[in-house]
């Protein structure tokens, strides 16, 4: 693809419910550093500002909890990644949990605003949820919603307050108006663990998951072309990899809410190497691991860096 990738690093944990996914970037960097390895050097490195101070105060808004300071961040994500897209470099982000990731879309769109985006979300997780259908209020599972323009009221379960709703609505429209992806634009990888609420929602949109059966029973390389033709007439294409997409049991517990019976670690680094064999792809994240959670020392991270290094080799080439 032969791109400049610049690096950008956000520590936000505001969305997780559980707590350390801020030190997933740096864990990362210990991993290669343990490694001896000089792979970080000579990149672009940019931060996002955080707001994990949030967590030592009283939440305000619980059906969308510290959504102060997500959108804080979501208006600088979009602020960074569209000026690096326009640089014409290749935006690599590095975030704790998965809560910013609507922030990095709706930044993909601030800069291309006329062009079509496709996502791919690898995740245990379908991320869907919405102030009003959420049973936790954790942001974290609300990412998707703040692009696809779909609220899901069909499914409300909570009365949310007016001065929450308000900031929603300002949330889904920091870096761009309305709705960023189609349903049909958006594909599901290694989604496994879904509330009623969602389901029902990606039932009514029709949204596709590879579900872990599928990609080992058709195999990578025929996921990759699928995934790929469906995306036929995007121009630009994200994908989000939450490492909790893959089997807790051949990576480690190392992140906020694994999931059992997830893709392997050679699956997802043929996966994302597929992926991004396509020139439409413009932007990767990592989200989700967790050094504070981690059985097996720092082994989630060791993992992460393996596929990073190898995806950043084929972006490059
Ligand atoms: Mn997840």
């Amino acid at each position: 693809m032969k791109k400049e990738i610049t690096f950008i690093v956000n520590r936000s944990e505001i969305t997780a419910g559980t707590r350390g996914a801020s030190l997933g970037p740096d864990a990362i960097f210990t991993a290669a550093r343990a490694k001896n390895s000089t792979f970080f050097n000579g990149f672009e490195m940019l931060e996002i500002p955080t707001y994990n101070n949030l967590l030592d105060q009283t939440v305000k808004h619980s059906f969308a909890k510290r959504i102060e300071g997500l959108i804080n961040i979501y208006s600088a994500l979009t602020e960074t990644v569209s000026t690096e897209l326009l640089k014409d470099k290749f935006p690599f982000i590095l975030a704790g949990d998965h809560g910013s990731a609507g922030g990095t879309i709706a930044g993909i769109k601030k800069a291309f605003p006329d062009k079509r985006l496709g996502v791919i979300w690898i995740d245990a997780h379908g991320d869907l949820h919405t102030p009003y259908t959420t049973p936790s209020g954790n942001m974290h599972g609300m990412p998707l919603s703040t692009v696809i323009g779909d609220d899901n009221l069909a499914c409300k379960i909570n009365d949310v307050p007016t001065e929450t709703v308000t900031l929603w609505e300002k949330l889904k429209n920091i870096g761009f108006e309305g709705a960023k992806v189609q349903p049909e634009d958006l594909i599901f990888m290694a989604v496994r663990d879904l509330e009623s609420q969602e389901v029902a929602l990606i039932e009514r949109l029709n949204i596709k998951n590879f579900t872990v059966e599928e990609i080992n029973q058709k195999g990578i390389e025929t996921v990759v072309e699928k995934a790929l033709e469906q995306l036929n007439l995007c121009e630009l294409i994200y994908i989000s990899f939450d490492v909790d997409s893959m089997d807790p049991k051949a990576t480690s517990y190392g992140t906020g809410t694994p999931v059992e019976n997830g893709i392997l670690p050679a699956q997802a680094e043929q996966i994302l190497n597929g992926l991004c064999q396509s020139p439409k792809v413009v932007c990767v994240e990592f989200v989700e691991v967790n050094p504070c959670l981690d059985e097996k020392k720092n082994k989630m991270a060791e993992v992460a860096f393996d596929l990073i290094e190898s995806l950043v080799e084929t972006i490059k080439n």
